[in-house]
């Protein structure tokens, strides 16, 4: 247990390359996994996550841990793959045609992998119907959506459209966010979330997937 709290304050720290052998070493020594992912890289990048909400740590502090969480996923994500992991979700992630910012979306990224979510990130500038068409191709329970500028904005309502008309609008959480987005946007163009953070994005998103799995919170 002693070794699994120290992946989870070095992650916090950023120490990818400690991160990584003691991962290593806990496989080693044949500790469990699952146990390994929830309650070494999950809970500390979960931690890191509250604290950027709380303003405790600022953003370059999210990225390094983010790398250090990576690190350890490489070592462990063959044996999670072996035992047959469910991850807590599927997730298409890109932000919005005409639109080149990436900086939070890419945060947003890493939280929800963080939070245990397997990801599909489609970058910058990505059309309305290339996020659906790579939800339906994976079968995603989510599609986030990230714009920075106002006049990228409507390209979300876009997407929610292309939903409806292709006839797969009830099929996927759709969660938007970026500096210019609000709840009350988010309820005009019919999105199921709003939030104003990567980290809240990730609660958000596990919750909800659990509520339509029909899981209790
Ligand atoms: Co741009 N830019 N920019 N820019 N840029 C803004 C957004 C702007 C507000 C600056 C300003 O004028 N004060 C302004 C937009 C004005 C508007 O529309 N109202 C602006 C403009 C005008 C432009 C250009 C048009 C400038 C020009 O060329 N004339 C141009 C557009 C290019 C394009 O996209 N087509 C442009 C270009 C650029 C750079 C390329 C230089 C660079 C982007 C680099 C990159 O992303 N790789 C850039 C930057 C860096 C900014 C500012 C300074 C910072 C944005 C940022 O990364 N913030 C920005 C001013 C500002 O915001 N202060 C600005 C940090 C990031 C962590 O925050 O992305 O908000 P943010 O993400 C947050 C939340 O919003 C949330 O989580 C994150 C935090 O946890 N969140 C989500 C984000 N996505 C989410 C999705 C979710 C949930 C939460 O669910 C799915």
């Amino acid at each position: 247990m002693a070794l699994i709290q120290e992946i989870s304050e070095l992650l916090q720290k950023g120490k990818a390359k400690n991160v990584k052998q003691l991962v290593q070493q806990a496989l080693d020594e044949n500790m469990d996994p699952k146990e390994i992912l929830n309650d070494g890289l999950l809970s500390g990048m979960m931690t890191i996550g509250a604290k950027f909400k709380n303003n405790e740590v600022f953003v370059p502090e999210v990225l390094v841990a983010a790398r250090a969480m990576n690190a350890g996923l490489t070592v462990l994500e063959p044996k999670l793959i072996e035992i047959g992991n469910e991850p807590a979700g599927k997730a298409v992630i890109g932000t919005v045609q005409g639109d080149l910012h990436d900086i939070g979306k890419n945060l947003v990224s890493m939280m929800l992998k963080g939070a245990g979510f397997e990801i599909h990130d489609l970058g910058v500038d990505v059309e309305p119907d290339v996020f659906i068409d790579k939800a339906e191709e994976i079968g995603a329970d989510v599609i986030c959506m990230s714009a920075l500028l106002t006049t990228t904005m409507p390209k979300m309502q876009e997407c929610i459209d292309r939903m409806k008309q292709r006839g797969v609008r009830d099929k996927y959480i759709v969660m938007i966010g970026g500096a210019p987005v609000n709840e009350s946007f988010a309820q005009q163009i019919g999105a199921d979330y709003y939030t104003a953070d990567a980290a809240s994005a990730a609660e958000v998103a596990k919750a909800a997937v659990q509520k339509t799995r029909g899981k209790t919170l």
